[in-house]
């Protein structure tokens, strides 16, 4: 078998999403998630003007050598670009291994350990009433964990919070946006918040929260320590990863269950975190992660150390990559949880799913490889916007973590 072509698909039902396509010369194409939102055409550059030339000609069921042409034939390793590029490739290459072999990428990751996956939904409140409102309404849904941002007094634009009751999309049109960070009023308040939360649906319900890198470790420890009450499922991204010995002292003032690394892309940002149990949950996705082959690596490497998958899974990462994530998190032993925010209607013109919601669960159905089409001619109809993610300054105007 050949790879006798590949293509990239950059198109923007609502928002900007890359899909790498690689074809064969037995007629089976597979398809792979490049979205790196924000920075897609540099995605885009590097599997057009090096990855796809490199293809060509190979064998697509070499799945392990071809990471390793990509990651350690690459002399310029790691980071974001690079590695959703071989995300894609890795994905794409497993998509058409599972409709060669005409069986769901599930059975070649180790088969079904769960037929359905816990996910999570977002609840995104301008403040206490609105997040009370949106926690209920996600509830009544049928999630059984929902990860509650919220509007913070004297914070005009808090992470997490649509600007208007529409779809919150971090991303925006032209250059960043300038978000407003205030460190002190966010660690007063969360208890409070968390406490009410608590309050009003009980205990049986998960609460997540994120706090997107943007405390320092003490910080950390003093918020993780004050939510230690309300029992959070998890609470995601408390510092900066870069720093991976920070979270020693939360782990050392706290029992509240840390997540971190979407934005991660490699298991080497989680040595530490993973070896000196530091983590409870991975956040790094499969494209973001380095695909299904070193993902699995990951995973299984963090299942010594009692660490669980918790897959980063916002809307600006696609279709493809939410079913490839619902396949590995069925067969692997260690899967914790899945970040589930629901596409907008207009993206599922363009991705044709395998998958579904039901009573707080994702379940994809029995069509081979990943099971996720894209549409070609209707992806064309919409063109790539150029959009950014925020960034964040503190009060004092300081530059800060978005
Ligand atoms: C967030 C993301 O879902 C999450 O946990 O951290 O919404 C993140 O802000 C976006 O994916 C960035 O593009
Ligand atoms: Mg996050």
């Amino acid at each position: 078998m050949k790879i006798t072509d590949a293509k990239v698909i950059l198109t923007c039902p609502g928002r900007n999403f890359v899909t790498l396509k690689i074809i064969t010369d037995q007629g089976v194409y597979g398809l792979g998630d490049a979205t790196l939102n924000g920075m897609e055409k540099a995605v885009v550059a590097f599997l057009e003007s090096y990855c796809i030339p490199a293809l060509i000609g190979k064998d697509p069921r070499n799945t392990e050598d071809i990471w390793h042409y990509f990651y350690r034939g690459v002399y310029w390793k790691r980071g974001s670009v690079t590695l959703t590029a071989i995300s894609a490739i890795d994905m794409a290459l497993w998509d058409i291994k599972g409709k060669a072999l005409n069986t769901p990428l599930y059975n070649l990751i180790g088969g079904k350990s769960r037929d359905r996956v816990m996910v999570y939904a977002h609840a995104n409140g301008k403040d206490l009433n609105d997040t009370l409102e949106k926690v209920a309404r996600e509830k009544e849904k049928g999630f059984l964990a929902i990860r509650v941002q919220s509007g913070i007094p004297g914070i005009s634009d808090a992470y997490g919070v649509a600007k208007d009751s529409k779809f919150y999309e971090p991303a925006h049109k032209g250059l960043p946006n300038v978000e407003q960070w205030d460190t002190s009023k966010y660690l007063n308040y969360l208890p409070y918040l968390f406490g009410k939360v608590r309050e009003t649906f009980g205990t049986d319900l998960h609460l997540l929260h994120d706090a997107h890198h943007r405390l320092t470790p003490v910080e950390a420890a003093r918020l993780a320590k004050e939510l230690e009450p309300h029992h959070l499922f998890w609470l995601e991204d408390p510092v900066t990863g870069e720093l991976q010995e920070g979270l020693r002292l939360i782990r050392k003032q706290s029992s509240t269950p840390i997540a971190i690394g979407e934005v991660f892309n490699t298991i080497y940002d989680y040595t530490t975190l993973i070896t000196e149990q530091l983590i409870d949950y991975i956040r790094m996705p499969l494209v973001h992660g380095g695909g299904i082959t070193h993902m699995k690596k990951v995973a299984d490497f963090a299942s010594v150390y009692h660490i669980q998958t918790g897959f980063h899974g916002a809307t600006d990462l696609s279709p493809v990559n939410l079913a490839a994530a619902i396949h590995f998190n069925m067969a692997i032993n260690n899967f914790g949880i899945q970040e589930y925010m629901p596409h907008q209607e207009i993206v599922h013109e363009v991705f044709k799913i395998n998958y579904r919601f039901k009573d707080g669960f994702l379940s994809v159905d029995d069509t081979p490889g990943i099971g996720v089409d894209i549409d070609e001619e209707k992806a064309s109809r919409y063109p790539y916007e150029m959009a950014c993610l925020p960034v964040n300054r503190k009060t004092d105007g300081t530059m800060f973590y978005w």
